[in-house]
């Protein structure tokens, strides 16, 4: 795997009015003029995402957007999308031109902001043509607006160091990750994943969870053994010491359960990911709600990343057959692919969502946010699984301070 994913990168977004300079000091900072720059206003029309690794903050992603003022249908439209972005926003970058007083436009981005808890750094751009009266700016706006303001220049004197530096600051730290299994493992552990390969397992590697799980098993001073899910039970057998906990491919989990022993901690690799990129309780929640579905019940199936259709594919085959076995009789079955969601979630009496990997946590838990105030429910694909196989109490076991009765 070549570099950081982009889900687990920092995700900074540029917003202010067209023709600012946002997308000059994003070739700025990222020393390379990639982004197309104009005097004409308008010139971003989509969000554009660039990767760069901002030291000492580590690998980031740096996302242009287009002009918050932009006007007509199309403009609207284009509105509409920069809108969007604030979705999977870690950091913002509000950038003014020297000279502009802000006005609406930036009080509702940055009231959007704030209701989001997204921290937030200004830059007061084009301050080679009045570094006085830029300096002056970014100190008022810094006050008005409660988060910092430096004057930038994209194309010459006083630079982007300020911003830089102004964007490390501001960063929300690792503190915020929350790990996927690192927690619940001590040094010396020894962890077995299984793997299941069969003709869904993608050619010549592993997804993106199994990597991620394997790397912070090491990290965290652990042994990771992998394993197919039909040389579990064998290899279980064989060993010397009890693992500290098997995770397996949610797919597999009846099989698994069975084969091994109740005395060892068993979970999934979704429900690692609900906790890592969401909120496991209230997905647990969520998997309560599968208990009343009825027949004929609207049930949206989210997929945020659109790869391609397995013939036995999990989201359009597999679960839509499981749940219509469990209820009885046959479900309104809507899918939602990529970044988009449908603007009205309240008419769905339930949401299943994949895991996320491919996703960055900012952009989960705004989902989760956007389903509990439509007040629908949300599991994701493991635990919707899992509690369908009957498996779901204990693959919640090793998560100790879970109220997980009732299921
Ligand atoms: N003098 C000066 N001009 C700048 C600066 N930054 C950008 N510009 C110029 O301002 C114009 C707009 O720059 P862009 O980077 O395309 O602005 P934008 O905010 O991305 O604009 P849209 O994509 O249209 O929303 C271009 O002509 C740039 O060369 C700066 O710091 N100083
Ligand atoms: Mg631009």
């Amino acid at each position: 795997m070549a570099g950081t994913p982009t889900s687990l990168r920092l995700h900074i977004s540029f917003f202010g009015r067209r023709n600012v300079g946002k997308s000059s000091l994003v070739n700025a900072l990222t020393g390379q003029a990639v982004a197309l720059v104009s005097p004409v206003p308008g010139t971003t029309t989509d969000p554009v995402q660039r990767a760069m690794e901002l030291k000492p903050l580590g690998p980031v992603v740096l996302i242009d957007t287009a002009g918050l003022d932009d006007e007509g249908e199309l403009g609207r439209l284009r509105v509409e999308r920069t809108r969007q972005v604030l979705d999977r926003t870690d950091l913002a970058v509000v950038v003014l031109e020297c000279g502009q007083e802000p006005g609406e436009l930036e009080q509702s981005l940055v009231r959007a902001l704030k209701a989001r808890r997204i921290p937030a750094v200004g830059a007061v751009n084009k301050a080679d043509l009045d570094p006085a009266a830029a300096a002056r700016q970014a100190a008022a706006c810094s006050k008005r607006f409660g988060f910092p303001f430096v004057p930038t220049s994209a194309t010459g004197s006083p630079g982007v160091e300020l911003l830089r530096q102004a964007i490390i600051d501001q960063a929300p730290g690792d503190r915020q990750q929350i790990p996927l299994l690192a927690d619940l493992i001590r040094p010396g552990d020894l962890v077995v994943l299984v793997v299941p390969i069969d003709s869904g397992a993608p050619k010549g590697r592993l997804i993106l969870p199994q990597v991620q799980a394997i790397r912070e098993i090491l990290d965290a001073g652990g042994t990771a053994l992998v394993v197919r899910d039909r040389d579990l039970r064998k290899v279980l057998e064989q060993l010397p010491d009890r693992p500290a906990l098997v995770v397996t491919d949610s797919q597999v989990f009846a099989r698994v359960d069975a084969d091994t022993p109740p005395e060892i901690p068993l979970t999934s690799f979704s429900i690692l990911m609900a906790r890592h990129k969401g909120d496991l309780r209230e997905m647990v929640e969520g998997a309560r709600a599968i208990a009343s579905l009825r027949p004929g019940d609207r049930v949206l199936i989210a997929e945020a990343c659109t790869h391609h259709r397995q013939p036995d594919d999990i989201a359009t085959v597999k679960i839509p057959r499981w749940l219509r076995s469990h209820v009885g009789g046959d479900l309104e079955f809507e899918w939602a692919r990529g970044r988009e969601m449908p603007p009205d979630l309240g008419r769905y009496r339930l949401i299943i969502h994949c895991g996320g990997c491919m996703i960055n946590r900012r952009l989960m838990v705004s989902r989760i946010r956007r389903a509990r105030a439509a007040g629908v429910p949300i599991v994701n694909y493991g635990i919707c699984i899992a509690y369908l196989m009957g498996v779901l109490p204990r693959a919640l076991s090793p998560f100790r301070d879970l109220e997980v009765s009732g299921l």
